[in-house]
């Protein structure tokens, strides 16, 4: 049966495909909003009718961007707190859920920008690799407590996210060195933290970001710059303590090779991976919002959080 899909949920589900809408943490909020906006405007006559027209939701949304688990860990809470016997009462729980998975959000990125500010230094220089708001959640805090901080922002191909995070950075009175991705290492002489989101953290600590975390990870241990992970609990992974792996998102290639400048090469492969995995020996913390862990040892935060809940998922029929 055909499901009356809202257009707030396609309208976010095209969003965050276009990376209109991006960044794990807002992400995980856009999707939590579209199902609210769902379930208000339901005209679903039976609990049966609500709950599919719920799940179809879902299931559009999950199928935008394969990577961040923020975005599955925001519907499986959503839908989780789907509870009533009428309409009337399924909607009004699942408007209850996104409220709360929406407070919850924001005050996770608080707390957790508290307990990485504290890691920060008066005078320290960052540097920072794509646009995290969980990690400018850190430097603000560390901004409100008075400290003087710097940072060289590596621009970020191939979308330059890099520079949003500058234009952020200023809008605070922060000041910026913008640098291609290539002049991290030289740069990192001057740079005291390294500092990154996460998309996803796997059970055994790896760390999934924008893709050139990793070899900024490698060099910045090879010369001795700290590297901190500033990522809620939302972005840990519940399928990789079963053995699941995270999928990393292939873009479309025209975003490294327009078609015309394609044309004037020849024949070429060109790959374009959107993240990849940092493990866990070049890490030296995640800080979320229940504290700083060393990543080896997430998987025990991860256990109290998730238990062995593994029963399907919400949104399947
Ligand atoms: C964004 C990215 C960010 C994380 C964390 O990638 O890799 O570092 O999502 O962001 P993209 P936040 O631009 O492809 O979505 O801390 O805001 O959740």
């Amino acid at each position: 049966m055909e499901r009356e899909i809202h257009p707030a949920v396609t309208d976010a589900a095209d969003d965050i495909a276009e990376m209109e809408i991006r960044g794990a943490a807002t992400i995980a909020d856009a999707a939590a909003a579209a199902l609210g906006e769902q379930a208000k405007a339901s005209a679903a006559e039976t609990p049966t009718a609500f709950r599919a027209e719920m799940r179809a939701a879902a299931r559009q949304l999950h199928e935008t961007r394969p990577t961040a688990v923020s975005l599955p860990n925001a519907l499986r809470y959503v839908l989780r707190g789907m509870s009533g016997d009428t309409v009337p009462e399924l909607r009004a729980s699942v408007i209850g859920s996104v409220n709360e998975f929406r407070r919850e959000l924001d005050q996770a990125q608080d707390n957790l920008g508290q307990i990485g500010a504290n890691r920060l230094r008066d005078g320290d220089t960052i540097m920072t690799h794509c646009h995290s708001t969980d990690a400018l959640s850190c430097v603000r805090h560390a901004l409100a407590d008075g400290k003087e901080i710097s940072a060289i922002v590596k621009e970020t191909r191939p979308r330059k996210q890099g520079h949003i995070t500058a234009r952020q950075l200023r809008e605070w009175g922060v000041p910026v060195t913008l640098i291609v991705d290539n002049a991290a290492r030289r740069y990192l002489d001057d740079t005291d933290h390294v500092l990154v989101g996460a998309d996803a953290i796997a059970a055994d600590g790896s760390v999934i970001n924008k893709i050139g975390t990793s070899g900024l990870a490698v060099n910045a241990r090879e010369r001795g710059v700290p590297i901190m992970v500033a990522a809620q609990t939302l972005k840990l992974h519940p399928g990789t303590m079963t053995g699941h792996t995270v999928e990393i998102e292939m873009r479309d290639e025209r975003e490294i090779l327009p078609d015309d400048e394609r044309e004037a090469i020849g024949e070429v492969t060109v790959e374009n991976p959107a993240f990849d995995v940092t493990p866990p020996r070049y890490v030296d913390a995640i800080v979320t919002e229940r504290g700083q862990f060393p990543p080896e040892s997430i998987v025990t935060l991860m256990r109290e959080l998730f238990g062995d809940q593994h029963s399907g998922e919400p949104w399947d029929e």
